[in-house]
């Protein structure tokens, strides 16, 4: 199984071999998927793995725009369309420096799997650019997203490809983005999710990667006939779904104690409650500050420069800021220091070290793309109001995400029980996504 294992990364690492997040994002899926594809007759000839590493279309673009001291900036936009085979392309834009093809391309297809996993009738896709949008003043970030739709809307529509959100790009960009394609093609359509509440958007979308990521814990909590409430709870991250995932925690009785962005991580004892909560929303969504400050405001918590806080005790660590920000020596120091759950709220924030030391411990371990799928699924929720041109409700909303964060869970189970009574939720994972893309594509041929 090894060599058919290599042998396919060898194929793989021939084209891809410089793109090194692309080529992770890609073994994990060959160390779970191959295995099974051996034993399935209906998948012997058709090369399906290898199709589908391959995007089906990629483009890149040039975003030139003008700052406010009037100099023109240019940076480089990019749409990956990586698999259409279920539904039309979705998945989210992401603003951040150090975006290029190797990062758009890993998340383009973990995608393709949540988004099979979540049900719903939707391709996988991501996209983005290199523009830093910190310390961009409101009119420069207009301006940007507008030139960026003048060039994304070609590509892109509602029955084609729904892009949403990602890091650096929230309700403030989608409204921006939103507004300019619809003067470009004159049409009021669900082309993008996570729209505001009086232009389409879906209650509970902004909540829901968050939440779904802590009702996914709940989930495997349950099958040791345990729950969040009462447990510590490390949080990274400080975005909109460490926000949520802290807010949900919370309200199910956990004790969330760190909160994180690049420079380092705040940790407070007491725990971070509704109050303080509602503080680092105004400073991080509002004021679009730095973590640091929770310390002056709350002095009994400290702020560690330049560190993860995975160091710190737990129960349970939701990592929820970005890729490889778990690496192996932090997975052995949390689990040396308790930590027997780990829900992902970001995509691939373990490396391959880190998910090894979590599979071979045994504990309750979910990848991103079944525990972080909830945000996708509820705009898939969004797109499925627009074309019914209705609202549901919260409750309405809310209890369709649970009820799809317990399908993934249990499609992990199906394809991820190895007999024992323990789940490897990164093979469950992996093969209950990979059967429905896999089984259209064959039904639809060689295209
Ligand atoms: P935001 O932009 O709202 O927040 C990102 C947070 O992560 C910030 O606190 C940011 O800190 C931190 N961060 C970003 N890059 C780094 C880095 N290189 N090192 C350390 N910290 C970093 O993004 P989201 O909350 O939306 O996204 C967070 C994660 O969740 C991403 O992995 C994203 O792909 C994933 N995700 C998001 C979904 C969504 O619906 N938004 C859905 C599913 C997954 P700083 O301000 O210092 O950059
Ligand atoms: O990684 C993700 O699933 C997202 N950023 C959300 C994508 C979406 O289309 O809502």
């Amino acid at each position: 199984m090894k060599s058919k294992i290599n042998a396919f990364m060898k194929e793989v690492e021939e084209r891809n071999g410089h793109e090194p997040e692309f080529m992770q994002a890609v073994q994990e899926v060959a160390e779970t998927v191959i295995p099974y594809i051996v034993g399935q007759d209906i998948y012997h000839g058709k090369n399906i793995l290898m199709r589908m590493v391959e995007p089906e279309r990629a483009v890149t673009f040039r975003v030139a725009w003008v700052d406010d001291q009037g100099e023109i900036q240019v940076n480089r936009g990019y749409r990956i369309q990586m698999n259409s085979a279920i539904g039309p392309y979705k998945g989210g834009l992401r603003f951040h420096p150090t975006v290029n093809m190797s990062i758009l391309k890993f998340l383009a297809f973990e995608q393709v799997f949540k988004n099979s996993l979540t049900t719903l009738p939707m391709g996988g896709g991501k996209g983005g650019s290199d523009f830093d949008p910190k310390g961009k003043s409101d009119s420069e970030i207009m301006r940007f997203c507008q030139s960026f739709m003048t060039e994304l809307y070609r590509h892109i529509g509602p029955n084609t490809d729904v892009p949403a959100g990602d890091i650096g790009v929230g309700g403030r960009e989608i409204g921006y983005l939103y507004g300019m394609y619809k003067r470009l093609k004159n049409e009021f359509t669900g082309v993008l999710t996570g729209k505001g509440m009086s232009w389409g958007g879906s209650l509970i979308r902004p909540e829901a990667t968050g939440y779904g990521t802590v009702y996914f814990a709940e989930n495997m909590l349950k099958t040791r006939d345990d729950s969040i409430k009462g447990k510590t709870v490390l949080i990274s991250g400080s975005g909109n779904v460490a926000q949520y995932a802290t807010e949900k925690a919370t309200q199910l009785g956990a004790k969330v104690v760190t909160l994180s962005d690049s420079a380092g991580y705040i940790h407070d004892a007491d725990g971070i409650d509704a109050e303080k909560l509602a503080f680092v929303m105004e400073l991080k969504n509002v004021k679009r500050g730095r973590i640091k400050e929770y310390v002056k405001k709350y002095p009994s918590a400290k702020y560690v420069a330049g560190k993860t806080p995975w160091s710190e005790k737990c129960d349970v660590a939701l990592p929820c800021a970005t890729q490889n920000e778990v690496n192996g020596e932090d997975a052995k120091m949390l689990l040396s220091n308790g930590c027997f759950v780990v829900s992902e709220g970001a995509n691939m924030p373990s490396d391959l070290d880190a998910v090894h030391e979590f599979l071979n411990a045994k504990i309750l371990y979910a990848p991103g793309k079944a525990s972080n799928a909830g945000g996708v699924a509820t705009s898939g929720l969004e797109m499925s109001q627009n074309s019914l041109r209705m609202n549901w409700t919260r409750e309405e909303v809310d209890s369709k995400l649970k009820e799809i964060m317990a399908n993934i869970h249990a499609a992990c189970i199906q394809y991820g029980n190895d007999g024992n009574g323990y789940i490897d939720y990164v093979k469950g994972a992996n093969i209950a996504g990979f059967v429905k893309v896999a089984d259209a594509m064959l039904a639809q041929g060689v295209v």
